[in-house]
């Protein structure tokens, strides 16, 4: 049950993408909204303050203020383990996060929410296509870049698919989704959750805590992590799973090169080399949208024609340029090992392979037989590369250390000879060098089309 208005005061901690949209969100609610930024606001955000009257402090977070609420939104970058966290949680005043915020004022509406280590954005974009294309007025939120909170605010639609991190499902209280996605679970944020696997994944399966019968949980049965915590710890839900290893009377499948849909009695078929995602990852993520969106009754032709022409997102494994027979692959959004693993995997040319950046604590024993098979070269792009020598210097002949995309093209080409391709997939967040990973991969772009 969503109820109005429990408190009057809203306190909000981050004055980012989330911030601004759960003050929008509490102002239009009728919240007495106060904002707190601990570094500096970003421009864009500061102007949207100022032109809604939302009073906001930055450089700091004044303690009374903010804990002299009934209710406190945390954005999701923000980590516990902070002086403002450690106080915040000693007041006892009631922490959210802004998807928590948005749901509770997103009534009457279908919500499905997609989470995973990785195949969010992907999964969540493709879903929504589909919802778009069997004529749903639907909206596509959350981790992907537009908050929740502010959709629901500036342009409410019946149906929201909901990218969530783990970092907002860890303040959620009541959120619920109708249709759960939970793609697959690797190593990453270790550094938000204790280096502690197990409490990484308790906030994953978060999603599914506020599910009944009535709801679905869409999983991947191939990943151990996901199977073995499902044994001990069933959801209410009804559980559909996804496989490419064999097939299944309920879920999704592949089998003889076609996906294979079942979903209430209903079975849906297509080959797999009619799907616009190339690559086996996809697979599992064209798999979970198909059966998210069967769960939502969606035409069959629909789905097909959805699957058949969904444009991938920028930065996932992007085709750029075929340079003098050299392919160029920006996989800037790959920022962790796994990802990385699946680009590899996908690979059919010899690579010539660019990664580096800010090390979230991964382990490159994973890829090590990939980059063994398949990559001629290594060129490193971060301010610290010392792991990925330690771990590829006695597998790959050629190693190159760089400082910025030009300098790393330059030397990826120079490595790549006609037939191969080279391929940005860092394995790594971006910060040290760039702005975030939508920059890294532009300036590859950038730095390919001027070669
Ligand atoms: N800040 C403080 N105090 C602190 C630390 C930070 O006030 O102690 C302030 C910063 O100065 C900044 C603001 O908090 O002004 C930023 O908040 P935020 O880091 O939570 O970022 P938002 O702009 O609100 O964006 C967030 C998500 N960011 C993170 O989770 C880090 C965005 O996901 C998301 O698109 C957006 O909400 C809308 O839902 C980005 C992300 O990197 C893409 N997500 C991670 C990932 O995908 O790996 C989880
Ligand atoms: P997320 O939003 O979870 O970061 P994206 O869809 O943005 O996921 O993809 C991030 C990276 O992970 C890209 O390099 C992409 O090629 C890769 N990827 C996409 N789907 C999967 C999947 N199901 N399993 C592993 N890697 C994936």
């Amino acid at each position: 049950m969503k109820t109005r208005n429990e408190v009057k005061k809203l306190s909000i901690i981050g004055a980012g993408e989330s911030g601004v949209g759960a003050a929008l969100l509490g102002k239009q609610q009728g919240y007495e909204v106060f904002i707190s930024d601990g570094g500096k606001i970003r421009d864009p955000f500061r102007r949207e303050l100022e032109g809604l009257g939302i009073p906001f402090e930055e450089g700091g977070h004044s303690l009374d203020r903010i804990t002299n609420a009934d209710l406190l939104v945390k954005s999701p970058g923000i980590p516990e383990k902070t002086e403002v966290m450690y106080q915040v949680r000693r007041s006892g005043i009631q922490v959210i996060s802004e998807i928590e915020l948005a749901y509770r004022y997103a009534e009457n509406t279908r919500i499905i929410a997609v989470t995973g280590s990785n195949g969010k954005s992907t999964t969540t974009a493709l879903t929504c296509h589909m919802l778009k294309t069997a004529g749903w007025s639907a909206a596509c939120v959350g981790n992907i870049g537009y908050s929740f909170a502010r959709q629901v605010a500036v342009s409410p639609v019946p149906c929201y698919v909901v990218e969530v991190s783990s970092f907002q499902l860890d303040d959620i209280d009541r959120f619920h989704p109708n249709v759960a996605i939970l793609l697959n679970i690797t190593t990453d944020h270790l550094d938000r959750y204790d280096q502690n696997m197990e409490h990484y994944i308790a906030s994953k399966f978060k999603i599914a805590h506020n599910q009944t019968g009535q709801d679905y949980f869409i999983y991947c049965r191939d990943d151990a992590r996901i199977t073995g915590h499902l044994k001990s710890n069933p959801v209410a839900s009804k559980s559909l799973a996804f496989t490419i290893m064999e097939p299944l009377n309920e879920g999704g499948f592949v089998d003889k090169n076609k996906i294979h849909i079942h979903v209430n009695h209903e079975k849906f078929t297509m080959s797999i080399y009619d799907l616009a995602l190339k690559g086996k990852h996809n697979l599992y993520n064209s798999m979970a949208a198909g059966i998210a969106a069967r769960t939502m009754d969606i035409r069959k032709d629909k789905i097909r024609e959805s699957l058949a022409t969904f444009q991938g997102l920028r930065h996932r494994l992007e085709f750029v340029a075929t340079i003098r027979g050299v392919d160029f692959i920006n996989d800037s959004k790959a920022t962790n090992v796994n990802s990385v693993w699946f680009a590899l995997e996908s690979m059919e040319k010899p690579v010539v392979l660019i990664m580096g950046g800010v090390d979230k604590g991964n382990d490159y024993s994973m890829i090590s037989d990939l980059v063994r098979q398949k990559v001629k070269a290594i060129v490193c792009l971060g301010s610290d590369n010392h792991k990925i020598h330690e771990a590829f210097g006695g597998i790959v002949e050629h190693m190159m250390d760089t400082s910025g995309a030009r300098d790393a093209v330059r030397a990826a080409y120079h490595f790549a000879a006609k037939g191969d391709v080279v391929l940005l997939s860092p394995a790594c967040a971006s910060f040290d060098l760039f702005k975030n990973f939508e920059d890294r991969g532009d300036q590859f772009g950038e730095a390919v089309k001027g070669l």
